[in-house]
């Protein structure tokens, strides 16, 4: 194999072999983060599915636990998939998880801490009254999966919806109980959207309209918005809208400006899946976690032994402008940033580029603040593009000289940019004011062959016209590139295995490859050193 060693991340979440794919029930509960998330004990392809579980104080340093589920029963005895946690009243935590039954029906099931004084609560119990929901009543049983946390009512009923679809109508069906162990099907879904297939991993929850705090899953009322999310997957990507819930109809309402389905809002413009949202109620906020599997091949996969880690959790609240939700970093990632530099007020000249010196990128974190002087050379736009900007980002690559950017940084690089990973901006004019792309280009990342190199982008949501500045930042990790335009409108993860650009051969850049010049007015870069990542037990 040409796989080399060095392309394993270091502080991305991984156990130290096999294949991972969703991340299930984030908690926290008792002073202890748990992450849950869907493993492969025996090898580095998708398959014998259990719920491997490990637990953090910091988001950060893991510890990895005995795996909490597996198939043991008839009700998952063919597979233990994706699910959420709730805290209950009087806080104690519960898991629901999808089954895959004797009959291969997807049924949701429930387990409980066999003892709530083990602060890893490793021992997880499966009462014989499951499975808790079954597909009836014309629900298609094997596409009946993966339910959401539960919320309480305000007249006293638990409720939860669980992804499905009806034909190519997506569906979330809701289920309500008083008693979290009855559970009875709502007569309408919470919502649903025609042609967009299977809604896999829904998430449903409030946000604040005004702030970064968090709510807890239940809050309901004045000066709350609700987000819902489904990982689609027809296209292998999630949407999500902003919108308005009606708790006595029990009916979620997207705003008009949030589209469903494939042409709306994504939190990750890139390589990101089955995510999921969980409230930390330590920090008042809520974190999501989600999913970035290879973009290299099974063979690839086996010779290396892994396969597929999960993004930097990042703390999500909604934009002043309530249109679209905002992602961060959760803190506590910077508790690792080492030896660190600076650059002040430096022009980056129409067509060049210089290096950035003096700490090593291969694990970095990188913030830089670009300042557009001008804009009078800004390409124009092309409506057409407004609902396909990775279309966009496929003809106007990194390489493709433009007049507003593209701009920005060339990560994971070789010394002689043979091979490079383009970051970066580029601003277009349109009648009424300009639109701004924000691309990850990796298509030549890497002289390896069998890789699956898609170039991600998206719009940022900025009037730069007014601000005149936008910022990036990237955590760089040997084979993840994970980047965040505008402090966290715009978020883009991506996978890349350079062949040169390795350990202490990788280089970072800032390029301009517009006709205008523009300013980096600061750049800040550290090392990130490693934490404990599941060295322990598994
Ligand atoms: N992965 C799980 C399912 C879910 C899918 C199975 C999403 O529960 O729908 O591993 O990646």
């Amino acid at each position: 194999s040409n796989y080399d060693p060095k392309l394993r991340t270091g502080y991305h979440f991984q156990p130290p072999k096999h294949w991972i794919n969703d991340p299930n029930g984030p908690m926290y509960y008792n002073g202890v983060y748990h992450l849950f998330y869907q493993y492969n004990p025996k090898g580095a392809v998708w398959g014998n599915i259990v719920w491997a579980h490990s637990v953090s104080t910091d988001l950060i340093n893991w510890l990895a636990v005995e795996p909490a589920i597996h198939p043991t029963e008839p009700f998952d005895i063919n597979g233990c998939w994706s699910g959420s946690a709730t805290i209950l009243p009087g806080n104690r935590p519960v898991i629901l998880y999808t089954g895959v039954d004797t009959l291969s029906r997807q049924v949701q099931n429930i387990a409980f801490p066999k003892n709530l004084s083990d602060p890893y609560l490793r021992k997880w119990v499966k009462p014989k009254y499951n499975p808790l929901i079954q597909p009836v009543g014309g629900i298609n049983a094997s596409s009946f999966r993966d339910p959401t946390t539960a919320w309480y009512g305000r007249d006293g009923r638990w409720r939860l919806v669980i992804g499905s679809k009806r034909g190519m109508r997506g569906e979330a069906i809701l289920y309500r109980s008083r008693d979290f162990k009855r559970w009875v099907k709502a007569k309408h879904a919470l919502h649903t959207a025609g042609g967009t297939g299977m809604w896999e991993c829904p998430d449903f929850y409030p946000v604040s309209i005004d702030g970064k705090q968090g709510l807890d899953t239940s809050e309901y009322g004045e000066g709350v918005k609700h987000v819902f999310k489904v990982s689609l997957d027809l296209t292998r990507y999630e949407y999500y809208t902003v919108g308005t819930y009606d708790q006595e109809k029990d009916q979620y309402v997207p705003d008009g400006a949030s589209p469903d389905g494939n042409t709306g809002l994504r939190y990750d413009y890139g390589n990101f899946y089955a995510s999921k949202t969980f409230y930390d109620a330590a920090g008042k906020r809520r974190i999501l976690w989600g999913w970035a599997n290879e973009s290299d091949s099974v063979t690839d996969d086996n010779s290396k032994g892994w396969a597929g880690i999960q993004v930097i959790p990042r703390a999500v609240w909604l934009d002043k402008e309530g249109k679209q939700l905002v992602q961060w970093p959760v803190e506590e990632i910077e508790t690792l940033r080492g030896k660190q530099i600076q650059i002040k007020h430096k022009i980056v000249k129409s067509g060049k580029f210089f290096e950035v010196k003096g700490i090593q990128t291969a694990q970095a974190d990188v913030e830089v603040i670009f300042d557009v002087k001008s804009l009078e050379k800004a390409e124009p736009f092309d409506p057409s593009w407004s609902t396909n900007p990775q279309g966009l980002c496929g003809i106007k690559g990194g390489e493709v000289k433009g007049g507003v950017g593209p701009f920005g940084l060339f990560v994971l690089a070789s010394s002689k940019l043979e091979e490079r990973t383009a970051v970066f901006f580029r601003v277009f004019r349109s009648d009424d004011k300009h639109v701004v792309l924000m691309c990850n280009d990796p298509t030549r990342s890497s002289y390896k062959s069998n890789l699956y190199k898609p170039t991600f982008a998206g719009f940022v949501d900025v009037d730069i016209a007014k601000n005149s500045k936008i910022s990036l930042r990237t955590l760089i990790d040997h084979s993840v590139v994970e980047s965040f335009g505008e402090n966290g409108k715009t978020c883009i993860t991506s996978r890349v295995y350079p062949s040169l650009a390795v350990g202490s051969n990788v280089h970072l850049f800032v390029f301009n490859n517009g006709a205008e010049d523009i300013e980096m007015s600061q750049l800040k870069g550290w090392e990130m050193k490693n934490p404990r990542m599941n060295d322990g037990e598994i």
